[in-house]
């Protein structure tokens, strides 16, 4: 097989005194913490879109991506040649697994046949690939997003013919992803969602949503695939609202349409922040509702109000999120998908290896931050002792519905001089520094 990166060799732990920057300082795939190795509990996830397919366009400017197959011609050898350099990618940085759209991995024919029929021989091959390295596809999907035929969304269009051809697309997604044993299958309501409510049925629309969910639920169940059905909140981009908003709006609508039993969420630190949250509220809103699924790991710019998608190096949303996922006691199926690419001026081939090392250590980082601060209790004990009235007396009649308004009363007329205890929200912050910054 022909070698797209010759100039990487695969990538070696060497330890944070390492100045090599072809090496994991905190990565160390092999070792072994609380009876499973990193690579094992962390199951980092390589995004073929941005990795294979991304550009590096704007809105200002065309491609930058130097990628050593873009002078292939033909659209199979194209695509084979992607896949190739996929599997290579993924062995140069000891990384298990891979995610895609359909049309990620193969281009689209003229008539949905044609397009089938492309999507089956790559699909084949990368079988091929799957099979003799051992590498895993932690989730398929469809991408019902690019092509002008979803301009009006694809469950949530006016259009009852796109209706039908998104669920033809789900469905073959769907059975792609069982044939190579993907462990979850991910939605994105790329334009589910609406621009104005003057050319808008909203409430068909989700409805249609609910509809289609319902359909792939039982399709799932009918052809016996095992993974986990995923939903992946996002505000915004490309519609100004979009159903899925965030975990909390998807938990609401999936309870309303009984669906709460058939979905886990898919949670994107960028989409979070977008909505206005912290990445770990929705990781946590997520897991205290049963419903954590898996991490698309990366991070926004707080000064662009966009989906910049970049590759996470903020050690603190690292931490705090792989300590949601440390009490979730792992990601079960899930893993941390780095729907990252690099900045536009990171075009030459060899930005793809330091992108996925930077976010990679950072996620190491913050997996043994956590995994220490739980151990120790810290942050768990302060929170049991803030909370502790509850343990007794009144506190424990409240919690066990012992008690109503009346009571209440009864009982405030007579503890009416309450002290109340610091929140101590900057000795917090300062431990979990400490916690970093020691080594
Ligand atoms: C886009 C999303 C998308 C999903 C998969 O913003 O992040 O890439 O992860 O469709
Ligand atoms: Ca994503
Ligand atoms: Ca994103």
């Amino acid at each position: 097989m022909k070698e797209y990166f010759p100039n990487v060799s695969k990538i070696q732990y060497e330890g944070e005194t390492s100045t090599n920057p072809f090496a994991f300082k905190y990565f160390n795939p092999d070792e072994v913490i609380n009876g499973k190795t990193m690579k094992e509990h962390l199951r980092f996830t390589l995004s073929y879109w941005h990795t294979l397919c991304g550009a590096g366009s704007d809105p200002f400017g065309s491609g930058t991506m130097e990628r050593p197959w873009l002078d292939i011609k033909d659209p199979i050898e194209f695509a084979k040649a992607k896949m190739d350099a996929c599997f290579e990618i993924m062995e140069k940085l000891n990384i298990d697994f891979f995610a895609f759209h359909d049309r990620d991995i193969a281009p689209e024919g003229k008539t949905l046949v044609e397009t089938n029929a492309i999507l089956d021989e790559v699909v084949a091959y990368c079988d091929k690939l799957m099979k003799e390295t051992g590498k895993k596809l932690l989730w398929g999907t469809a991408n019902m997003f690019s092509h002008p035929r979803f301009m009006h969304g694809a469950s949530t269009t006016c259009e009852a013919d796109i209706f039908a051809f998104a669920a033809a697309q789900v469905k073959k997604a769907m059975e792609v992803t069982k044939l190579l044993g993907g462990e979850n299958y991910v939605f994105w309501g790329g334009r589910e969602g609406y621009e104005t409510l003057l050319n808008t049925n909203m409430k068909l629309e989700e409805e249609n949503f609910a509809r289609f969910l319902k359909m792939a639920v039982d399709y799932k169940k009918k052809i016996g695939f095992t993974g986990e059905l995923l939903i992946e909140p996002k505000p915004k981009e490309p519609t100004k609202h979009q159903y899925d908003t965030d975990a909390a709006t998807v938990l609401g609508f999936l309870r309303k349409y009984g669906l709460e039993k058939e979905f886990k969420l898919n949670i994107e630190a960028n989409h979070a922040t977008l909505a206005g949250h912290t990445f770990e509220h929705d990781v946590h809103l997520a897991r205290i509702n049963g419903a954590l699924g898996s991490i698309d790991a990366n991070m926004g710019d707080p000064n662009l109000g966009w989906d910049t998608d970049q590759f996470p190096t903020n050690i603190y949303d690292a931490t705090y999120c792989m300590y949601e996922i440390i009490q979730n006691g792992g990601l079960g199926k899930g893993g941390l998908n780095f729907d990252s690419k690099p900045r536009r001026a990171s075009f030459e081939p060899e930005d793809i290896f330091l992108s996925y090392i930077s976010g990679m250590d950072t996620f190491a980082k913050g997996f043994k931050v956590a995994l220490k601060l739980i151990e120790d209790g810290v942050l768990e004990n302060f929170k049991a002792d803030r909370y502790a009235t509850f343990n007794e007396g009144i506190g424990k009649d409240i919690v066990e519905g012992k008690v109503d308004f009346e009571t209440l009363e009864k009982y405030a007329l007579e503890h009416d001089q309450i002290k109340v205890k610091s929140g101590r929200q900057e000795m917090l912050e300062s431990i979990v520094n400490q916690y970093i910054f020691s080594k």
